[in-house]
């Protein structure tokens, strides 16, 4: 059993550090936010996430996290703190994980392990992370053990994934590779598979920029459906018969901390090359644009709009580039009177485009519902309650989640992102919408 300090303690590294401790490890848990220290002194997880509080209460109890303000000396240094994108760069600021390095050269002993687990450009490790810790005067990779081990679990299903996924432990050498496989032994269930830094930090990159540009395709078509007058859904629906075709689902666009940020730390290291991933982040995001016009195209400002989802996707509490934010901060723009409503985030949220009311009040008097995040709670809107509260009897789905006959029977103009108006009243099959499910 180790000691093991993580650095950071949001998404990644409060359910991580848990993880560890129930394992038996003392765990030394670093993050410099007064909201996270004070949640977790009084045993609160900070982030709304399955079965997390649990998970914490345990961690605490067993008395094997403790929460700290700035890094202690321990056996692993595990770095889970956020690679944002430079917006006016589009290239990743590595300033925490170089702040996270710089504490922990001081504190580095021989034999020690340091794990990235934060998602960077290719090379990072080797090129950014390794002179830095060697500033102590260890050499990496000979004195010390250093590794990338990306996380790749899903909001949403972080628990369950984190302990049954297959892990990368990419080493600076094979030793290191080792050395960090063996540390996650220890409560990963899934394979660890040893390989190199540079080709983790790639294939972490890879998988997020895969599903970025998979996502954009489903989009697309989305578009082309509108234009030919066509109902994507039915499309998609059609097409995923095929045994070796899978199209995801189009939406809003795509938001979140990772599928979002990371395509573009490929483009940066080959802007040349990249010309496929680059137009997959434009068409994601031309998609808030578009919701937006459909939604001019139904009503004009600035008539009131109850815009039902503020997250990047359904069931999490992340704001995080969302794409549903997006198309409000759009719409107030464009004049339009918005009412948020959304179950899963709070009202006092700094940052939101207008305010954030519960359902009844969102829905009051509103010319027309704008759908954008797939919570359940949208998917068991009743019907009635909201016919009995709308003025304006029109709503615009960029999920699919209504039923549209249902919604059409009560008075509602039915408009639904990749279906023109004409070929919403098409029949519809429903077996593959739940992308999470696939
Ligand atoms: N989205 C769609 N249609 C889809 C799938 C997703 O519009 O068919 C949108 C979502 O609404 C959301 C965005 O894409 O706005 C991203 O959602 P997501 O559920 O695809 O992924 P994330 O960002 O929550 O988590 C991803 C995961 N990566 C992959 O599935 C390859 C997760 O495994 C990673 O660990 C995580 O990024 C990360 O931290 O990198």
């Amino acid at each position: 059993m180790s000691t093991i300090c993580v650095l950071g303690l949001g998404y990644i590294g409060l359910p991580t550090g848990s993880m560890f401790a129930l394992a038996g490890n003392d765990v030394i848990g670093v993050d410099p936010s007064p909201r996270v220290q004070k949640a977790l002194e009084a045993g609160l997880a900070s982030l709304d996430e399955p079965e997390l509080q649990t998970l914490i209460t345990a961690a605490i109890n067993s008395g094997r996290l403790k929460v700290r303000m700035r890094p202690e000396p321990a056996d692993a240094f595990i770095i889970a703190v956020p690679t944002p994108l430079e917006a006016a760069t589009s290239t990743a600021d590595l300033g925490y994980v170089e702040t996270a390095a710089r504490q922990i050269a001081p504190l580095l002993r021989r034999g020690n392990l340091v794990v990235l687990e934060s998602t960077v450009p290719p090379g990072t490790t080797r090129d950014v992370l390794a002179p830095i810790l060697g500033e102590s005067g260890l050499v990496p990779g000979v004195d010390f053990h250093l590794a990338h081990c990306p996380e790749r679990v899903l909001p949403g299903r972080i628990l369950v994934e984190l302990e049954q996924n297959d892990r990368l432990a990419g080493g600076l050498t094979p030793a290191c590779a080792e050395a960090a496989a063996e540390l996650y032994r220890s409560f990963v269930k899934g394979a660890i598979m040893r390989t190199d830094a540079t080709i983790a930090e790639l294939v972490k990159v890879m998988e997020n920029t895969y599903r970025d540009v998979n996502v954009a395709l489903a989009n697309e078509f989305a578009l082309i459906a509108e234009r030919i007058g066509v109902d994507v859904w039915e499309a998609i629906r059609l097409a995923n018969h095929h045994p070796r075709v899978n199209v995801l689902t189009p939406g809003p666009g795509v938001g979140g901390h990772c599928i979002a940020v990371d395509p573009w730390f490929l483009v940066g290291a080959a802007p040349d090359l990249a010309a496929l991933i680059r137009a997959a982040r434009q068409v994601n995001d031309g998609m808030p644009a578009h919701v937006v016009e459909r939604l001019t195209a139904m009503v004009a400002p600035p008539a009131p709009i109850a815009v039902l989802g503020v997250t990047y996707k359904a069931e999490v509490d992340d704001i995080r580039e969302s794409p549903a934010l997006r198309v409000a901060q759009l719409a107030v723009e464009r004049g339009y009177t918005v009412r948020l409503c959304d179950p899963h985030v709070r009202p006092d949220t700094p940052g939101l485009p207008a305010p954030l009311l519960a359902l009844p009040q969102a829905l009051r008097d509103a010319q027309a519902i704008l759908l954008l995040v797939d919570h359940r709670a949208f998917h068991d809107l009743d019907v009635d309650l909201a016919a009995s509260l709308v003025s304006g009897k029109r709503v615009l789905d960029a999920r699919n989640v209504v039923d549209r006959e249902l919604w059409q029977s009560r008075g509602f103009e039915v408009g639904v992102l990749g279906a023109t108006l004409a070929s919403v009243g098409a029949p519809v099959g429903r077996d593959s919408h739940e992308y999470l499910h696939l």
